[in-house]
């Protein structure tokens, strides 16, 4: 056999809100991770998979790296560094508009510590949102900083500097047979999927802190012999105010996010689904192991 392939990991880091989901999805090609203007959207590793030429890069979305004051919080960040511990390459996510600050040095010194771990590559994302004379100075600035192997400047909504990115990686995956076979996008459960979309919807069209303090479940998943899915959610609020809020005024507000979440999720089965939602009232989730392990945390990581 002459043909080699090569396979391996790339971990995106980053600040809360700095595009790594964006990427994800955009280097995958489907939204396999949820994206809100808001920020600490993703709470858990989310692998996505992509294939560039004889090459297979499994691509590792992280949560958002910043000062942890929750449990919850925690067993986020120290999965989102679990993420970049288990990678090849890391790909260190900023916002060219924000630059560099005090939470990018904060993942700078992080990173020095563990210098030498892995290849670190800078991405600076949102190039849409800033002149191009600026970027260079961004650029020369970060690299004073720290080490990068390679610098880009992408912008991930729009897919500018992506494929380039995407080339250079493959190339740098050592030699080595595919992870996951070659129709596969993405390692997370169904279940946990259809969960996700109903947290985005919910994310999207709640205020302040209420997407911080709720959670959302599948309880139940029947694929009918009609074709169709029914799928039961349960999504855990902490205060019977929230409850309200999430319901709306005659249920409202909660027939917008069921709508939005049904269609989406029939559209990555590609079958009808008919989705139930209940809202469940728990002041205690943030503390309930289970509820981590359902997001695919660790709740010992949370101590
Ligand atoms: N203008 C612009 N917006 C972008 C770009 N990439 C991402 N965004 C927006 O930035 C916001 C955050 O994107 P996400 O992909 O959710 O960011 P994230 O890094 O995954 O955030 P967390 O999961 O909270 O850590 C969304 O509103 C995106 O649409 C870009 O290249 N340009
Ligand atoms: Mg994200």
């Amino acid at each position: 056999m002459t043909n080699s392939t090569r396979a391996g990991f790339v971990a995106l880091i980053g600040e809360p809100n700095a595009g790594k989901s964006t990427l994800l999805n955009r280097m995958v090609g489907a939204k396999v991770s949820i994206v809100t203007h808001k920020v600490q959207t993703t709470r858990a590793r989310i692998r996505g998979v992509a294939i560039e030429g004889d090459a297979q890069i499994v691509f590792v979305d992280t949560p958002g790296i910043f000062r942890p004051r929750r449990r919850l919080d925690r067993a986020m960040v120290t999965a989102a560094w679990g993420g970049a511990s288990d990678a090849d390459i890391i790909v260190l996510l900023i916002e060219a508009h924000r630059g560099l600050t005090e939470g990018v040095k904060a993942i700078l010194a992080a990173l020095k510590e563990r210098a030498g771990a892995q290849p670190v590559a800078l991405a600076i994302n949102k190039i849409d949102k800033i002149k191009a004379e600026k970027l260079l100075d961004l650029s020369a600035q970060m690299n004073a900083e720290f080490d990068f192997v390679k610098t880009f400047m992408i912008s991930a909504e729009r897919g500018y500097g992506v494929d380039d990115l995407r080339e250079w990686l493959a190339g740098e995956l050592p030699e080595g047979p595919w992870y996951y076979p070659e129709d596969q996008i993405a390692d997370l459960p169904m279940r946990q999927i259809a969960a996700e979309i109903t947290r985005e919807k919910l994310t999207l069209r709640l205020h302040e802190e209420l997407p911080y303090q709720l959670t959302v479940e599948t309880e139940k998943w029947e694929d009918r012999p009609d074709g169709s899915t029914r799928i039961d959610q349960l999504i855990y609020v902490m205060r019977d105010g929230h409850k309200g809020i999430v319901l709306g005024k005659g249920g409202e507000t909660i027939k917008g996010i069921s709508t939005a979440a049904r269609e989406e999720m029939s559209e990555f089965l590609g079958r009808p689904v008919h989705l139930f939602l209940q809202v469940k009232v728990r002041p205690n989730w943030l503390e309930e192991a289970e509820r981590y392990s359902e997001m695919g945390l660790d709740f010992k990581d949370g101590d």
